[in-house]
């Protein structure tokens, strides 16, 4: 059957946001969990993923989870190892101990940030890319995905890692003109993740069916995905502004954009 309750971590957060107002349009009785208050919703839970009772009580009797909670941009290790990777191993955890069947992960573009870009007339990156973390961030998220292979193959826990692009109202960058996946489309995407059959643990791509997609969309096609937005109504705007993309500029050569270089690592 299709999971009707759903525990939605990160419900506070951007994303969170946007498919609180999005999702119970599928039909979803939204549970909410964020370290953070949610004005307006006292029902939702206040707690860190550090805290594994909370997490259990949240987790118990929801037919699946969306875990969107956790650092989502570069940080320092120690606190990306306490949010990201202690805290989604907590969550699975939960999810183990209360018998809950399917997660749906956001991973990132910064899990592969390092992969080069496709230039005009390459292939479209495809989903088994090998990993090449841009930061502890990204790292972090390869980290995600291992865990869900994991709890797949000990477990049967089923997971979906959506490997996001950028998912806001509006692409605010050329880059994002590539991976970015409208608000609409992350509905539709989590709603595929969340209901196809048989998944195991699948890596997909997150974005909409934009002109310039760097990246393969075949493997969230095939859970039932149909994305509906194309970045390039915002395309005149973003090269005006901008400019195309310099390929002499490292932060411009990789599909992780800005998180590759920004601070400075190394020499490219
Ligand atoms: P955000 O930073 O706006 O939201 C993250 C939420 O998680 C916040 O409300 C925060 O309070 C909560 N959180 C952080 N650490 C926590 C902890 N230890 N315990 C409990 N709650 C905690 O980020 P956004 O943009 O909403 O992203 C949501 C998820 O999607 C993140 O995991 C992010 O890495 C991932 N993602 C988002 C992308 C995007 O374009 N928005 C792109 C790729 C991945
Ligand atoms: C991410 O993983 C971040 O969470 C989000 O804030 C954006 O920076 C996005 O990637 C991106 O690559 O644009």
């Amino acid at each position: 059957p299709a999971p009707r309750t759903v525990l939605l971590t990160g419900a506070a957060g951007g994303l969170g946001t946007l498919m609180r107002g999005l999702l119970p349009a599928y039909g979803y009785e939204l549970r909410l969990f964020d370290m953070n208050p949610i004005e307006g919703e006292p029902g939702a839970v206040t707690a860190e993923l550090a805290d594994t009772a909370a997490l259990r009580e949240a987790v118990r009797g929801v037919d699946a989870i969306l875990h969107l909670a956790g650092i989502s941009l570069e940080a320092p290790f120690e606190k990306i190892l306490r949010a990201n990777i202690e805290g989604t191993y907590n969550l699975y955890e939960a999810a183990r101990a209360e018998g809950v069947r399917r997660v749906v992960f956001a991973s990132s573009n910064h899990a592969v940030g390092f992969t080069p870009r496709p230039r005009e007339g390459d292939p479209l990156i495809p989903v088994d890319t090998p990993r090449r973390p841009d930061t502890y961030y990204g790292l972090s998220k390869g980290f995600g995905e291992d865990l869900a292979q994991l709890y797949w193959d000990r477990y049967g826990i089923e997971t979906v890692s959506v490997r996001i692009g950028s998912c806001f109202m509006e692409p605010t960058s050329v880059r994002m003109l590539s991976v970015w996946l409208s608000p609409g489309d992350g509905a539709r995407l989590f709603h595929a993740a969340l209901t196809a059959e048989d998944v195991g643990h699948t890596v997909v791509h997150g974005s909409s069916a934009n002109t310039r997609l760097w990246w393969d969309l075949s493997t969230a096609r095939a859970l039932g995905y149909e994305p509906q937005d194309d970045s390039e109504q915002f395309a005149e705007k973003l090269v005006a502004e901008q400019g195309e993309l310099d390929p002499d500029n490292p932060a411009h050569s990789c599909l992780g954009g800005p998180f590759t270089t920004d601070p400075p690592r190394r020499p490219h």
